[in-house]
């Protein structure tokens, strides 16, 4: 289900940004929190034994670690430098109003003194509630505690299923019912016993054993215990890794107070919905003593400010070492993080989401104030010629200033306002440019230019629109001057520069909108005599990947012939098909490329689609402009853990897409 149909059916259950929901402000004035991943897999850091390197929170799943022996760990878990206060000072310092931390995660390990299991905290040679010292930490340092608690229990008797290569663990006399017992005793733990909480943050919802309508008992659970709490939307149906909650899938799904696309920022904007994006700061959430992929200080910040730019929340990740501090990458950043919040904090803080649609050299966020409006613009591409361009802005400009600089002059031209910016960005991550407007803010957006290609074989027809309704589009093309009102789709048969801007009555309001569409030679085909025997050849490998392999340094596993191009239900594994296709007419020719994790579609060895990494189900489009007959057609695939799908539909450009018929396929030629 697209996105944004899944935004609207989650907006049935979702307590909506643009409706009061007072629960939910002081979380939406945060903007900005730290994740916690911390427990006994801090032990291994990442490694065990001869099962590489690569684990993390997931290892005694992913190394497959017999229950006994992952218990060993209990007693070689003492975070001796443990220290609550100086936890909550780097959030607070970071500019971080909250803090989730995991009060257990799969492994079933509880970092808290429950009176329900041995298998906590108290087992260990620390023997200190690890949740109560935060809790008394946190106010201290104006950041409010929040508790994650996974439904998924690895270690508890009667939680099931079972891990499947747990051949050996017995499931007799387990009870989920008797489970859920536990899991609502435990939530009762936590709610009555560490003070106001500000979030439930639930996850591992997604097993066969847990239904919606165990989600919404645990809601009702929650806000019995304590009213004003937040609860996550991982309780029910959420839709993969994009986070989003689906009514279908589960009878009653439940949607919670906001969802949680899971290391990615989703385009849908939808101001009506709560959101946050939560995201590791290098691969993993727990900690991996090998894993030295830090994200930089500004890609962290530029990713901050894209997320607060759409109104929503960022929840970034620390997963601290055994011995209770966090990796040193870790705490250069939160400083690098505090350092810049300390000149620019104000334009992330109790902010609502941007005016604009689109900014070409950044993002924008504003703030409402009784008579008048303070606009932050978040320069990523800082102007050398010292002028910032805002586009379309119109309305009463009251003054500007570079945020750490001070006061700086303006002009208003037609659709845009030009403000004087120094020549050099004032710090190395995002420069933040705040204009005061009286009122709210007044923009004139240029007309969107749409249409399914920049490159056309044939012809191709281009939309114009624009969001305001009120305003008239006018265009021309290319080098002339003349500009006509627009008001049906332009058919464009050779290459087309269409010039467009939006008009209140003669006045043009905005700036100018651009696009080229260009007619392209398609590519010809394959020479060569073709034995259709409708399929392609189909080579497995077998490997741990992040990202796509490069299958010229490996071996298959086999190789064998397919008639359809789809994934296979293995983990650590990778596919690449290839063969060639008979295209049925000179077209652009669109193909849609659907996988979990990545994969990689090249025709006549040129990629058109790149849908790589590691990621739940999610597609990708990409077009070629192709002579009819026959051309080489590669899929490249692979799965690390989890779900494994992979699609492919083709189709004219515009068209609807279908399923690939065999009988258009070749292994040779
Ligand atoms: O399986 C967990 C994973 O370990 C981690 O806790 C993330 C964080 O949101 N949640 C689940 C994967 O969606």
């Amino acid at each position: 289900m697209p996105m944004i149909e899944l935004l609207a059916a989650a907006a049935i259950a979702m307590a909506p940004t643009d409706q009061p929901n007072p629960k939910l402000d002081w979380w939406r004035d945060a903007r900005f929190g730290m994740f916690i991943h911390w427990g006994l897999y801090a032990v291994p850091a990442g490694t065990w034994k001869d099962k590489g390197t690569g684990h993390a929170e997931w290892i005694r799943t992913t190394a497959q670690i017999p229950l006994e022996v992952y218990d060993e760990f209990v007693p070689e878990f003492n975070p001796v430098l443990f220290d609550a206060d100086a936890w909550c000072e780097m959030a607070n310092d970071a500019g971080m109003g909250y803090i989730v931390i995991t009060t257990k995660h799969h492994d079933g390990f509880c970092l808290f003194d429950s009176k329900l299991t041995d298998f906590d905290i108290m087992a260990t040679p620390f023997k200190r509630d690890i949740m109560a010292e935060l809790a008394e930490a946190a106010p201290k340092h104006d950041v409010r505690m929040c508790w994650y608690h996974s439904i998924m229990d690895w270690h508890h008797p009667d939680y099931l299923p079972r891990r499947g290569w747990e051949k050996e663990r017995s499931t007799d006399g387990a009870e989920m019912e008797q489970y859920r017992n536990y899991l609502h005793g435990q939530v009762e733990e936590l709610l009555a016993n560490y003070g106001s909480i500000g979030i439930m943050w639930f996850d591992g919802e997604w097993e066969s054993t847990w239904r919606g309508r165990y989600g919404r008992e645990l809601y009702n659970l929650c806000v019995s215990l304590q009213p004003e709490i937040i609860v996550n939307n991982r309780l029910g149906a959420r839709g993969g890794m994009e986070g989003m909650t689906g009514m279908d899938g589960y009878a009653g799904g439940y949607g919670g107070d906001y969802m949680t696309p899971e290391q990615e920022i989703p385009n849908a904007v939808d101001k009506g919905i709560d959101w946050e994006t939560c995201m590791t700061m290098n691969d993993r959430w727990g900690y991996n003593l090998h894993d030295k992929n830090f994200k930089s200080t500004t890609d962290l910040l530029r990713k901050l400010s894209d997320i607060v730019s759409k109104n929503v929340n960022f929840l970034l990740n620390i997963g601290p070492k055994p011995d209770g501090t966090f990796p040193l990458e870790s705490i250069q950043r939160l400083a690098e993080i505090g350092d810049w919040m300390d000149v620019n904090g104000e334009a992330i803080h109790g902010t609502v989401g941007s005016p604009f649609s689109k900014l070409p050299w950044g993002r924008a966020t504003q703030k409402f104030h009784a008579d008048s409006t303070t606009i932050y613009l978040h320069v990523f591409d800082w102007p050398e010629n010292g002028k910032l361009v805002i586009p379309n802005l119109a309305g009463t400009v009251q003054n500007a200033r570079v945020l750490g600089e001070g006061e700086t002059a303006f002009t208003i031209e037609t659709g845009e306002v030009i403000v004087d910016v120094p020549f050099k960005m004032p710090n190395e991550h995002i420069g933040i440019v705040a204009v005061d407007v009286v009122g709210k803010p007044v923009i004139y957006e240029a007309p969107e230019i749409s249409a399914p290609s920049d490159i056309f074989v044939y012809e191709i027809d281009v939309a114009l629109t624009v969001g305001s309704p009120d305003l008239e589009i006018r265009y021309a093309k290319n080098e002339s001057s003349t500009f006509g009102i627009y008001r049906t789709p332009i058919r464009i048969v050779g290459t087309t520069t269409i010039h467009a801007r939006s008009y209140d009555g003669n006045t043009p309001v905005s700036n100018l909108a651009t696009r080229t569409f260009t007619k392209v030679n398609p590519w010809k085909a394959t020479k060569g005599k073709q034995y259709v025997n409708g399929s392609l050849t189909r080579s497995m490998y077998v490997g741990s990947w992040d990202e796509m392999p490069d299958f010229a340094l490996l071996t298959p596993m086999q190789t064998e012939l397919a008639t359809k191009i789809f994934a296979i239900e293995k983990e650590f594994a990778a596919l690449v098909y290839e063969g060639f296709i008979y295209i049925k007419n000179t077209n652009m020719i669109e193909f849609a490329l659907s996988s979990d994790d990545g994969s990689r579609l090249l025709i006549d060895d040129q990629i058109v689609i790149d849908n790589g990494g590691l990621h739940a189900t999610q597609e990708k489009r990409g077009a070629a402009p192709l002579s009819k007959g026959w051309h080489a057609i590669r899929v490249e695939w692979f799965n690390r853990t989890g779900g494994a799908t992979l699609d492919l539909k083709m189709g004219v450009l515009g068209k609807h897409l279908e399923e690939i018929d065999p009988s258009s396929l070749s292994i040779s030629q």
